[in-house]
């Protein structure tokens, strides 16, 4: 019994020497001293075999060497633990002074890069920044502009009509003004200017009235260089007592100054629009080529870029104000055309391409 105990001594000093983890740690201990099966623990019980002189002598060495182990136990354990807190310390270890990876920073189209510039503008001039809706209904976008069903200035904007009607919000009850009526609830469009603001705005806000209105508008045209089927446009607005026609000249050459920050050559000729009396077309010089004629402004040396007029008497009947004592201008400028002139940018289908390589030329956010 004394040969096999002091084996074991010697084997758990050997074993407990070559152990590297703490699962192997806790693996040899249990091999030596575990209740069930630990090798000790086997011993003691074969003890009882023993006289009572032998039992003493053997049950007090053997607890000796259980002491022994335990403490080999305990002192490889911490020592373990101290290796291995100051691996894993050193596998975390960063190196603070290594310069940082640049997170990808991207850029605003350049039409919101004009249009933020444009709402500032006119945000000084106290007109409010509004918006509508896309999905039209045909009353804001044709009837209540003067255009009824038959109007031939229909055909000159034809667009995409969808079943359904305008539902009405919950969560942004301002996104229902101007649902009034089952008859503008119905038959809707994706709208085809940012005119139909127009009414909406005079019937939300009534008169003295001021604001621009951008946003996206959808035809359903063919492409080329200086048409799209989906653009933008900016429109704006301003009602109040003896509103004329030297208003909005001065307004639209407070817009242009602003954007261009120079004189650009512009003509002013009649228009017709059925939501304006008298309508005006204002073009300014084409950009692009300088006047010498593109395809752009396709070989005219002109690019169309600002409709206007004073607001048609039936069209502040249906905002729900008197013509009779207010009136008001409005223009509808072309605003994905006004970026291509800002920018010398000769094709309007780079805007809605999606092509990174065009839209991080224009500044970070
Ligand atoms: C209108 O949309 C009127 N609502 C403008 C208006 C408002 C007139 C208020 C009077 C008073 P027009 O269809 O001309 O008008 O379009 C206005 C501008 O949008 C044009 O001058 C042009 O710059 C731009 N535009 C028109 N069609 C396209 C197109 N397919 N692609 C790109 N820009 C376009």
């Amino acid at each position: 019994m004394r040969k096999q105990l002091e084996q074991l001594r010697r084997e758990a000093g050997e074993a407990l020497d070559k152990i590297k983890s703490l699962i192997d740690l806790e693996k040899a201990e249990i091999k030596l001293l575990g209740r069930k099966d630990g090798k000790l623990n086997a011993m003691l019980k074969s003890l009882k075999n023993l006289s009572e002189k032998e039992k003493k002598q053997f049950g007090k060495l053997a607890n000796e060497i259980k002491n022994e182990i335990t403490a080999l136990i305990a002192e490889k354990r911490l020592d373990l633990e101290k290796k291995e807190t100051l691996k894993a310390v050193e596998e975390d270890w960063i190196d603070v002074t290594l310069p940082g990876i640049k997170p990808k920073q991207g850029s605003l189209h350049p039409v919101s890069i004009v249009q933020y510039e444009l709402e500032d503008l006119f945000r000084s001039l106290g007109f409010m920044i509004l918006d509508g809706p896309e999905l039209e209904s045909d009353y804001y976008n044709f009837e209540a502009l003067n255009i009824p069903s038959h109007h031939p200035a229909r055909d000159t904007q034809d667009t995409f009509y969808i079943k359904g009607k305008i539902q009405k919000s919950k969560a942004c009850p301002e996104r229902n003004r101007g649902i009034k009526s089952k008859e503008n609830q119905e038959r809707l469009l994706l709208r085809t200017h940012t005119s139909p603001v127009q009414v909406r705005a005079m019937q939300e806000f009534g008169a003295p009235l001021r604001a621009i209105a951008p946003g996206r508008v959808f035809r359903y045209e063919a492409s080329d260089a200086s048409h799209e089927n989906t653009f933008c446009q900016l429109e704006g607005l301003m009602v109040e007592k003896n509103i004329s026609i030297c208003n909005l000249i001065a307004v639209m050459k407070t817009l242009l100054k602003g954007i261009f920050k120079r004189d650009v050559k512009i003509r002013l000729r009649p228009g017709y629009f059925p939501f304006v009396e008298p309508g005006f077309e204002l073009d300014i010089e084409c950009l692009i080529c300088g006047g010498r004629g593109c395809s752009v402004c396709k070989q005219s040396g002109w690019v169309e870029l600002l409709p206007c007029g004073l607001v048609h008497p039936n069209v502040l009947r249906a905002g729900h104000i008197d013509p009779e004592k207010f009136s008001g201008f409005a223009f509808g400028l072309g605003l994905t055309r006004l970026v291509m002139m800002r920018y010398g940018i000769n094709d309007i289908r780079l805007f809605n391409a999606g092509d990174l390589r065009f839209l991080e030329q224009f500044g970070a956010i």
